[in-house]
């Protein structure tokens, strides 16, 4: 289960990318009252602000990259930015096989010499992508027999990979293996060679260019999961055997309707504590069209996360984005109704999300001193015993609003990308007064809005009103991982705030390392909205030596509502066994079943289940 699907790769062609950018700039001016000041002439590149993304990135030791393809290349209102504001390119297309081994044997490699020519000549490096894919692959290599398929692929690799010699700063040399479950994709490389073909790849393109830093790229990788758990293993096998590899390539097409990739700064770290090099290869953001502010706070939200989790982990060597305009996204082309994934807008001029990176790149002194107007239409949604929901009006901005910071009584109680934002944790019976200010990316708040008051309604007497269900997801009590299935139940009269409820199961972490991770596979709710980690219980009752405890980030759940399953997974670090089957929490039941022994907390007091 991913949250994003498998991006389509069908080619569409580019009239019916014509139409669509006409949409787009109907949008991007539809948009102009709440994100841009004075427009700039249309069609006329401007850069960013100095310094530029790749010096920023620079300071910090990592590069910033765009990819780029060959017809853009004669807009020289696009590559006054593309040659000034990045460090690195990709080309997006003129690299794979289907253009430059069109029939066997035969190389065609102008237009990725274009690519190459233009990057020397603004004295970039260019990321190699991409050598053995299953997509844009010319015929006549499916159509060989199994038997001669790795002749094939080394021949090209050697003949691709040699061409480039010297001037491939990274190759992408295997792209897309696996399916989003984690199996190995069926291509024709990996039905003639099975999983085999990959070391075979790294090890032709490593005797073809060995000054090239070696990758395998995946997109929904980007997060803890099986399809990125799959990548692991392979990376950690490959480097066990000694296969030539260097780093790991992590595509980023995100999209703010999916949610954010889970723990990605922990993801990536993990790759690189294997001794590889990792590198965020393709980010775009997209978006459902027509945007709103709070789908755009999403986006701001989503790209600077992205930009600190490659920060926070050294051997991140740097960010590339699947082209910096909307004008030449990949996105409309293939996700209909879908866009404004990029930094800058399809009439090239730079959007507020691009300031958002460049603060989380270092930037600093942007120049802008224009505080957000002040929030208005601030009202009460939503009341329960414990909590008080709010709305309110988008802010605008002469660059654009980030966020805003809720205030209950003048002190601040939270902060939200988007305009509504629940406060939990409060008693019964009670009024509370709150007001809301508007951010922008340079820190300009607004003032703060009229106050509003919010009465809590009274409480159920005791709490009582949450039970938690539970599932044996794992058929082996004795492997190293433990993967309860978890359902939680409002059985109570009155909505519930998710963010108050935390669930603890209880198990024996038995010998090994006392480090855990955990994940979650899947959720109804949506493994974005839940947080879950594993801490020693301190309690001395057998099996119950540790917990896993699973919060929610927001929402809240109705009376008689389910939050649906929740499939959680953890291991230790060591990935050592365990021995379940005397763990406090663990029942054998494979459907769901009220659990009493395990615990649900609200606010930290225990309302279900007897703790050990
Ligand atoms: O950006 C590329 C687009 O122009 C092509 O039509 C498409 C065809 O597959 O490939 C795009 O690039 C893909 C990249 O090579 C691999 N990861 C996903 C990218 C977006 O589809």
């Amino acid at each position: 289960m991913t949250l994003a699907p498998a991006p389509p790769y069908r080619s569409r062609h580019r009239s019916i990318r014509r139409g669509l950018t006409a949409a787009l700039i109907t949008a991007a001016t539809v948009l102009l009252p709440v994100t841009a000041a004075g427009a700039a002439p249309t069609g006329t590149a401007v850069a960013a602000a100095s310094p530029t993304l790749n010096e920023l990135a620079a300071a910090k030791g990592r590069y910033f990259a765009s990819a780029t393809d060959n017809p853009e290349l004669t807009d020289t209102s696009y590559t006054a930015t593309l040659g000034s504001e990045f460090g690195q390119i990709t080309p997006g297309n003129s690299m794979k096989w289907d253009t430059t081994e069109p029939q066997r044997g035969q190389f065609s490699f102008a237009k990725g010499d274009a690519v190459v020519s233009f990057a020397q000549a603004h004295g970039q490096d260019v990321r190699g992508h991409t050598l053995v894919w299953h997509s844009q692959l010319p015929g006549w290599v499916s159509a060989l027999p199994a038997s001669e398929v790795r002749a094939a692929m080394e021949s090209h690799i050697a003949g691709e990979a040699g061409h480039y010699k010297g001037r491939i700063k990274a190759w992408d040399v295997v792209n897309e293996p696996f399916n989003d479950d984690g199996t190995y994709r069926t291509s024709p490389f990996y039905n003639a060679m099975g999983k085999d073909y990959i070391a075979y790849a790294l090890q032709a393109a490593h005797a073809a260019d060995p000054g090239a830093k070696l990758y395998i790229n995946d997109y929904n990788t980007d997060g803890l999961g099986a399809k990125s758990d799959a990548m692991y293993n392979l990376v950690r096998d490959l480097k066990a055997q000694g296969v030539p590899i260097d780093g790991v390539g992590f595509q980023a097409h995100l999209a703010v309707q999916y949610g954010f990739p889970t723990q990605m700064q922990q993801n990536l770290q993990r790759f690189a504590d294997l001794g590889v090099d990792v590198a965020v290869t393709e980010l775009d953001v997209r978006m459902v069209l027509p945007a709103d502010a709070t789908k755009l706070a999403a986006q701001s939200d989503y790209y600077r996360r992205v930009t600190e989790a490659c920060l926070g982990v050294s051997r991140c060597v740097g960010i590339t984005i699947w082209d910096y305009t909307d004008k030449y996204s990949w996105v409309p082309g293939t996700f209909s109704g879908q866009g404004l994934a990029c930094l800058w807008d399809a009439n090239l001029q730079p959007k507020p999300v691009l300031d958002v990176v460049r603060t989380a790149l270092g930037a600093t002194g942007s120049g802008d001193t224009t505080a957000p107007s002040v929030p208005a239409g601030l009202t009460v949604t939503g009341t329960s015993s414990s909590s008080v929901s709010l709305s309110w009006t988008a802010s605008t901005d002469s660059v654009g609003v980030t966020g805003y910071d809720i205030f209950r009584g003048g002190t601040q109680v939270g902060s939200s990308t988007g305009t509504s934002f629940t406060n939990s944790g409060l008693s019964a019976s009670t009024s509370y007064s709150f007001t809301v200010r508007a951010k922008d990316a340079a820190g300009n708040v607004s003032a703060q809005s009229s106050p509003v008051t919010g009465a809590t309604t009274a409480g159920s007497g005791g709490g009582g009103s949450l039970k938690v269900q539970y599932k044996n997801n794992d058929s082996a009590a004795g492997d190293n991982q433990i993967k309860p299935g978890l359902q939680l139940v409002n059985t109570g009269s009155g909505a519930v705030a998710l963010s108050s409820v935390k669930i603890r199961y209880w198990f024996s972490g038995e010998a090994g390392s006392s480090n855990y991770s955990a994940w979650c596979d899947y959720a109804v709710v949506g493994c974005g909205s839940l947080s879950q980690s594993v801490s020693s219980s301190g309690s001395s009752t057998a099996g119950a030596d540790h917990y896993l405890e699973v919060g929610f980030s927001s929402g809240s759940l109705a009376a008689g509502a389910s939050s649906g399953e929740m499939q959680l997974r953890f291991a230790k670090s060591d990935w050592s066994n365990f021995s379940e089957a005397d763990d406090y929490s663990r029942g054998t039941n494979t459907s769901f079943a009220d659990a009493p022994k395990i615990g649900v907390y609200v606010n930290g007091t225990l309302v279900w289940g007897a703790a050990p």
